[in-house]
Order: structure tokens, then sequence, then C-alpha cells
């Protein structure tokens, strides 16, 4: 699936740095006699740029302070949470309230209602909601409740669009298993993937051939409305209206993964944009406030599967965790209370058209892919409108732009393949700050 060069620890030379990155690296091999590869989820691996990751000391609104004592312009954001920049003082006062009261209880609270209110009317295609504590779990649990609900064994996913690694997604996935290499995972049986089928992001044609021909046994089609796992990849209207018509004319039920554009390209995700309805929703990311919380929901009919309601069983102990309610609840309020995303798009744009034109005026093929405070700069010749365009895009040339801006001050995400995120705090002086050290980087590497 991918033509992936591959990229060593030694291709990147950070003696050559201006930059200390002494205590980070001695911190990196501890780590990597401990956890497998030094790292507690492969994206951080920087497997994609060489060298080895950065350690975070803390970060503080728009920004990461490494062990060195650098410190950088973030836009990682934790991988999508952080919309309203790091410890946002109402949100750590909601978690320092909620931990005097016990951290868990393993029974029912007032808050887990709070925050679930919050959600249904974020998202109006969902009337009942579960929470758990990781994107995957949501996923993962949205594919169960679909086969419950239908009867049926298949699912269609997208090549490139990852789920969180969950057995039957984990085929033809994106982010880091795209990223190093490996998108069809070992340990995942034949057994298991044989229900997966996989498509092509928004290729119209073969989703309603293999709907037509298989329909009655499929139970869901997932997808994420705007992808971020492949780096940035917007879906056209026609294959949204496709997934919508095809998948009810089918009895198939269409999941939304919104784990990442949940909150995040507007309040209430990728379907207020679109004006397009899903079947399910799965959230993650934003919607716990930086802590472990995530949830799936969906029409009622469908939601009311999952035990006690119904039949089809998911449990979890730290499920709707009191301090993870108490943050996603104060982020979700303070979103709705004082909405931040006229400014991201303000922003955004900025960014997007800065970072575009730096590239370009400098002969390089780029491509500027972006929704409100999510983009991503495709080193690549042409529009990327699925996994085989994104696949085509310079991997060496962005592991150089990734290192470069760390010299200058600036995190982005560490693949090609991420999208890169900013929050509310960010000025418009750190996105000139960004451009200008684009800028720089181009003209000196052009
Ligand atoms: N799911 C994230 C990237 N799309 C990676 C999370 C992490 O490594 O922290």
């Amino acid at each position: 699936m991918t033509n992936a060069e591959t990229i060593l620890p030694s291709d990147h030379d950070q003696t050559t740095m201006n930059i200390d990155l002494t205590k980070s690296q001695a911190a990196f091999e501890r780590a990597k006699r401990l956890i497998p590869g030094g790292v507690n989820s492969p994206a951080r691996a920087f497997g994609a740029v060489g060298g080895h990751p950065l350690f975070i000391e803390r970060a503080q609104g728009a920004y990461l302070h490494d062990l060195d004592g650098n410190r950088f312009i973030d836009y990682i954001g934790s991988w999508g949470p952080m919309i309203l920049g790091h410890a946002e003082p109402s949100v750590i006062e909601a978690i320092v309230q909620a931990a005097q009261k016990g951290t868990s209880y393993g029974a029912p609270t007032e808050n887990e209602s709070r925050i679930a209110e919050l959600i249904l009317k974020a998202f109006p295609s969902m009337q009942r909601v579960r929470l758990v504590s990781s994107g995957t779990e949501a996923t993962m649990s949205a594919i169960r409740v679909a086969r419950g609900f239908t009867g049926r064994d298949r699912i269609i996913k997208f090549s490139g669009c990852y789920h969180g690694h969950v057995d039957s997604l984990l085929v033809s996935a994106g982010s880091a298993a795209a990223t190093l290499g490996v998108p069809d995972s070992p340990g995942v049986t034949p057994g298991t993937s044989q229900d997966t089928i996989v498509l092509n992001y928004n290729d119209c044609q073969s989703l309603r051939e293999t709907l037509h021909q298989q329909g009655t046994s499929i139970a869901a089609v997932i997808l994420e409305p705007v992808v971020g796992n492949m780096g940035t990849v917007i879906p056209t209207s026609e294959f949204l209206t496709t997934l919508r018509e095809e998948t009810r004319n089918h009895g198939v039920v269409l999941i939304f993964d919104e784990v990442m554009t949940g909150f995040r390209v507007a309040y209430g995700g990728a379907q207020e944009i679109f004006g397009v309805q899903p079947d399910m929703t799965t959230l993650g990311k934003i919607v716990g406030g930086g802590l472990p919380l995530a949830a799936y929901g969906g029409r009622a009919e469908i939601m009311d599967q999952v035990m006690p309601a119904g039949k089809v069983y998911q449990a979890g102990t730290l499920s709707g965790n009191p301090l993870a309610t108490a943050a996603g609840a104060k982020t979700l309020e303070l979103l709705a209370s004082d909405p931040p995303y006229e400014y991201l798009e303000t922003l955004g744009k900025r960014l997007g058209d800065g970072l575009l034109a730096a590239a370009r005026d400098h002969g390089i093929d780029a491509q500027m892919q972006r929704v409100g405070s999510m983009m991503t700069l495709f080193f690549n010749p042409n529009p990327v409108v699925d996994w085989p365009s994104a696949d085509r895009s310079n991997r060496k040339l962005f592991a150089k732009y990734f290192w470069g801006l760390i010299q200058r001050g600036v995190y982005m995400p560490c693949s090609q393949f991420e999208a890169l995120f900013f929050s509310r705090k960010h000025t418009l002086e750190d996105i000139d700050r960004t451009i200008q050290a684009a800028r720089d980087f181009f003209q000196k590497n052009a």
C-alpha cells in the first residue's frame, strides 16, 4: 500500500543543530530500555523524520517547553485536544475540584449526564451517547453496536483513514501505521480483516458498486468526515451525498469518526459544516479537555442496543471518570459560551496561505489543505484526495522541513500524514513567526 522511503534515526544528525537537545536524547535512551521504542504511542517516535523525540517538561497556552529548556510554538496540541491552549486555568480548576472529591467511584455521577447533554446538544444526529476512555474504544464499540443492530458482519473503511488500533480497523490504516509503513498490522488475523472492505476515499463509484453487490452483508461504513490521519483530506460533496444516500438505501449504519473533527472544525464537527447526519458518531480528543475521555452515540434505536438497555456488551471501569468529565464538560462549556471558531478561521487562513506561499515562492511543489484550525502542507505536486495521492508526497523534504522548523522554535506534527492543530491561545504574532520560520527554512533549503 505504501511506497514509504525508510528514514532512519541516523538520517537526522541532531549534533549539527543550533539548539541543545541533549537532555531529551538522554531521556529517550532511558525510555528505550523500558518502553517499546521509547514511546507509548508510535506517532510520537519521530520515525518519519529521523532523530529522537523531544521530551516535554511542561506546556502553557500555545507553547511546549522541552527538558533542555527550549520553547516551541505548538502545532500538535496533543494531536488535537488542546483547542483552548495548554493548562487553561478554568479547566485545571475543574480538574482540581473534581480530584478533591475522589478520582474514581465506579458508580454513576451527575457530571456524566451534564457532559452527555452538552454532546447531544452539539450533535443533533445523536440521541444517546455512551462515554468511554479513548477514541479506539469509541470506534471499536460503535462497530460492535452497528453489527449487533444490523445482524451483519462486514464493514467498509477507507484506505488512509485511521480509527484507532481496533483490530478490524487496522487495515490500510493512516496515522502512524501509514507513517511507519505498516498499514496492515501483524497480529490482526485474516479472520478479523476478512470482514473489512477497504475502498478509496472520495471514490463514489466503488462505494456504490460495493454496496450494490454486498450491501446485505455490510453492517457499517466508517470514515473520518474530514481526514486528519493521512494529512488533512477533504471529502467532496458528491462523496458525502453518496455515502448518506447509499447507506440508507442498503440499511447500512453510517459512522462518522469525529474523534479529530468533533468540536474542532466547528462545535458540531464536520457534520455541522457539511449538513450530513450520520447514524452514529464517535468523539474523542477535545471532548475530554485533555483527559482520557471519548464517546460514541447515535440514533436511539441503534444506541438502545447497548447493554444494559440492550444486549450488545460494552463496559469500562474508568468510563465517565469524574476528572475526565469535569475537564471535558468545562471545555465544552467554554467552547459553547465563547466560541473561538471565527478567530481560529482567521488565524488558520493566515497560516495556511502563509505556509503555502512560503513554499511556492521558493519553487516547491506544495498543496495546502485546511478546514479551520486543522491543516496539512503536502509536499505534493497535486491535490491530495485519497491515500494513493497522499502517498506520492515528498517525505524526505517533509523530514527536513520538520527539523528546520524545530530549529526555529516551531513544533509541527512529526509526519507528513498527520494534521496540524492550533489553539485559541495562538496569536497573530505566533502565526507570523511560524510563517517567517518556514520562509527562512525554504530559502536556505530550496
Ligand atoms: N492518534 C494520534 C495521531 N493521529 C496519535 C496519538 C499519540 O501518539 O499521542
